[in-house]
């Protein structure tokens, strides 16, 4: 083949040409790394002409365009994300192994991009793809952080971080844009002019784009995640290099990179600092210059933007776009100030993503003045204005020296939601009650979803030939359409075929367990998973406490008929956060203990499968049994894995928290193994004197797990290493640990119960799934295109 024969139908031969011209390969001499480019590049081809159809498409309408601006974006690996979509999976696999390659090797053989530290950054992942599946015209904006989320590894049980380094390779599915720059001020003073205000900034960097498509379903639409990264504006200081100052000659382009170099590892907890700040006003200005760039190409009129422009922040980290789009209509394009924010608050959309106090950003006034000088004052302007409108109003955005920015883009916002039912009813009564008050029609409830083309059809492959053979494959597209599953639970036959399904899944999770980690786990055990964050209100330390009562009681008891589980641990704590990394230790030192006693080892395993990500939950998700979604109500403000879960036959272990309360009414209460206080009840509870004290005194098992913790049984030789945890445990127990425990282990013995009887299991198992349809992020996204957004479809126009 030569080089002016760039085929154009032949996968087989997409994929040779690239890696001679594109990579200039031999296929004699190409290694796994190679082919897996060249098959990259191949798929990305056939993107590339419905991207740009699309974009045209936009154009041509003049349609409304989104813009989802997120700090965090957990894509985790596109090559076969991307051919799922594309459809291609048959002809990719045959042209793969037509070169005695192994095709799921190759897939793997991808960097996990770990652009997100958790559920946030996951769900705008999601998004995106659904967005681009109901041809939507949306644009993602965030940062191309050249270090993701840090990898983990354990070290005696000790979480050990490392620097990730996705970006070492190259990035098959971006396109660097280095006409698309823009330049960005930091500090400096404001000045008057002609009675107006001119922020006159101290220094500059510039911000690069590097846009990645994201392509629907079936390949009908697609939209781009645009990336912004750190660049300095005179990058080499000739001068300084000549004198002999070789490294301060590139100390500009230093810093600016700094900007976009780390991923802040924080979930849940901000951590007060002046990077990350800047990092937040670093892409939300430059995708604010970006959106009006693109706006004022084909308008001139400014009023006309909320017809336009939708902006929705993911969280408060973006929040600082509001007063920027208010600060260039006003100080730059001369619109009247209120103007200037009637129109931004047209465009904008705020998502609240938790209650936790802790993690609600506020900024010291200090800091913010130093920075954005201007912004402080525009921000200040808004909230007195807003005082006056509302004089009985209690919540302020300034006060205290401080910048509150949750009330910041309440105040800002047109429209404000929630991600469950129960958070969204929790908003409307405690962070933002005031605010409630006053608007009562901004707080509105979208309850979070998943993309089924990577939470089912591309991670489960065997569930989706079993459902595609039962009832065709619209379900792809149309996720409730596994409601006609239902009348198949009742036929033994189909049944078999669910449950060995389910089996292959878990033998496959067996091999790469015993391969990678050397482990040899019972497949026929229940595998009960808590995969996410660690963090006290997930209560993985509840989890192991009830695996430690278990082991106690199986010891006193052994001839006892017990359910045999593993117990599969997966999640990073933030390096920061020690309660966190007491658990994981914890958790890994029970493992080692309960793992070595033969007298109980064929029925419980503990596995704490270290530096979770989006390819270990693709892994574990579709073997796991039991999803175990145990946080204290009130705290979870939805989860996303708690659906994944239930949509691949996993029934849930739950408390009434976020979704598992919607989850729970869908798949019915009978399926579902339900515990705990319900929020009102924590709140009452967290009130009541010597509640943890009292609660462990209470029960038996749970004052024997406490104390084995505490007299060093997995801790030899150091009774003191868990004193944190066991003080907690018995004191403040703010996420009632102690409180829950009994009702928790009566719920496992039931899960217990009912997993002995299979065909009862497998029948919850099956049902959870067929009921799951409503949790697609299809059905989210069209929730906010028509609730928030008024956004429309433009699939067929491309
Ligand atoms: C998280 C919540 C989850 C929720 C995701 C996505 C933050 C700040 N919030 O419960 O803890 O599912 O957001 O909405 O990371």
């Amino acid at each position: 083949m030569a080089r002016d024969d760039m085929p154009q139908s032949d996968f087989r031969d997409a994929i040779l040409w690239h890696l001679a011209y594109t990579l200039g390969k031999d296929p004699d001499h190409a290694q796994v790394f190679d082919w897996r480019l060249a098959l990259s590049h191949a798929v990305r081809d056939r993107i590339v002409d419905r991207w740009m159809a699309a974009t045209r498409a936009t154009y041509r309408a003049d349609a409304k365009r989104v813009y989802y601006l997120s700090m965090e974006f957990l894509i985790g690996r596109l090559l076969q994300d991307n051919i799922v979509n594309l459809q291609l999976a048959d002809e990719a696999q045959a042209a793969v192994e037509s070169f005695g390659l192994d095709y799921a090797g190759l897939l793997l053989d991808e960097p996990d991009a770990a652009l997100g530290n958790g559920g946030l950054g996951r769900l705008a992942a999601c998004f995106m793809e659904s967005l681009a599946t109901l041809g939507c015209p949306a644009y993602g904006y965030g940062i191309r952080y050249e270090h993701g989320l840090f990898r983990q590894s354990f070290a005696e049980g000790r979480q050990v971080e490392a620097p990730e380094d996705w970006l070492e390779q190259p990035f098959v599915w971006q396109f660097e844009r280095p006409e698309a720059r823009f330049t960005l001020g930091f500090g400096g003073q404001v000045a008057t002019r002609d009675g107006r205000a001119v922020w006159e900034p101290e220094s500059f960097v510039q911000a690069e784009a590097f846009d990645t498509p994201v392509i629907g379903w079936r390949g009908a639409w697609a939209n781009t995640l645009r990336l912004w990264a750190g660049r300095a504006v005179d990058p080499f200081d000739l001068d300084r290099f000549n004198a002999g100052d070789f490294a301060a000659a590139a100390e500009a382009e230093a810093l600016a990179r700094t900007i976009s170099r780390v991923l802040y590892p924080e979930d849940s907890t901000e951590k007060g600092k002046r990077l990350r700040l800047t990092q937040e006003y670093f892409f939300s200005a430059a995708s604010i210059r970006d959106i009006l760039r693109r706006f004022e190409a084909d308008h001139a009129d400014l009023r006309l933007l909320p017809q336009k422009v939708a902006i929705q922040l993911n969280d408060t980290h973006p929040a600082i776009a509001g007063p920027e789009l208010v600060r260039i209509l006003h100080d730059e394009r001369g619109l009247p100030f209120d103007e200037a924010v009637g129109i931004t608050r047209g465009c904008v959309n705020y998502t609240n993503h938790t209650l936790l106090p802790e993690a609600l950003e506020s900024w010291g006034e200090g800091l913010f003045a130093d920075l954005l000088p201007r912004h402080l004052q525009i921000i200040d302007r808004i909230d007195e204005a807003d005082a006056k409108a509302h004089p009985d109003r209690r919540n302020t955005a300034r006060g205290d020296g401080k910048v509150r920015m949750g009330e910041l883009s309440f105040i800002l916002s047109n429209r404000v939601n929630g991600v469950s039912a129960l958070h969204t009813g929790l908003m409307k009564t405690t962070v933002f009650a005031d605010q409630h008050r006053i608007w009562p029609d901004r707080i509105v409830n979208q309850t979070n979803g998943v993309t089924p083309r990577r939470w089912l059809l591309g991670c489960n492959p065997r569930l989706s030939r079993l459902i595609a053979q039962t009832i065709g494959d619209g379900w792809v597209g149309d996720l409730e359409q596994l409601h006609a599953l239902e009348p198949h639970v009742a036929d033994a036959g189909w049944l078999d075929a669910f449950a060995a399904v389910k089996a292959a899944n878990k033998a496959d999770l067996c091999d790469w367990i015993a391969r990678e980690h050397g482990v040899a786990l019972n497949p026929q055990a229940l595998f009960d998973v808590q995969i996410k964050r660690i963090h006290e209100y997930k209560r993985q330390h509840l989890n192991i406490l009830e695996a430690i009562a278990l082991w106690q009681e199986m010891r006193e008891n052994p001839s006892a008929d017990w359910t045999a589980r593993v117990k599969i641990f997966g999640g990073k704590a933030a390096p920061g956060y020690f309660f966190a990394k007491d658990i994981i230790r914890l958790i890994n030192d029970v493992a080692a203990v309960i793992n070595a006693d033969a007298a109980t080892n064929e029925k419980l395993q503990i596995l704490y499968l270290p530096n979770y990500n989006v390819t270990l939950a693709e892994r574990l998700i579709p073997a796991a049994d039991l999803s175990e979604q145990i946080s204290t109500a009130g705290k979870e403000a939805s989860g996303t894995g708690n659906m994944k879960f239930a949509l691949n036959g996993a029934p849930t272990i739950g408390t009434l928290d976020g979704a598992n309360v919607e989850i729970r009414e869908l798949v019915g209460a009978e399926n579902f193994f339900l515990f705990g206080l319900t929020a009102e009840e924590a709140e009452a509870r967290r009130a009541v004197p010597d509640h943890a004290a009292r609660a462990v005194a209470a029960d038996p098992r749970l004052t024997r797990a406490v104390e084995a913790i505490r007299s060093g049984t997995f801790s030899p030789g150091e009774p003191d290493r868990y004193a944190n945890i066991v003080e907690n445990l018995t004191r403040a127990d703010y996420f009632l640990v102690a409180s829950d425990f009994a009702d928790y282990w009566r719920a496992q013995r039931e899960v217990d119960f009912a997993y002995a009887n299979r065909t009862e299991w497998t029948r919850m198992a099956a049902l959870n799934v067929a009921r799951s349809g409503w949790f697609s992020s299809d059905r989210t996204i069209r929730g906010y295109m028509q609730d928030i957004w008024n956004a429309q479809s433009l699939l067929g126009q491309e």
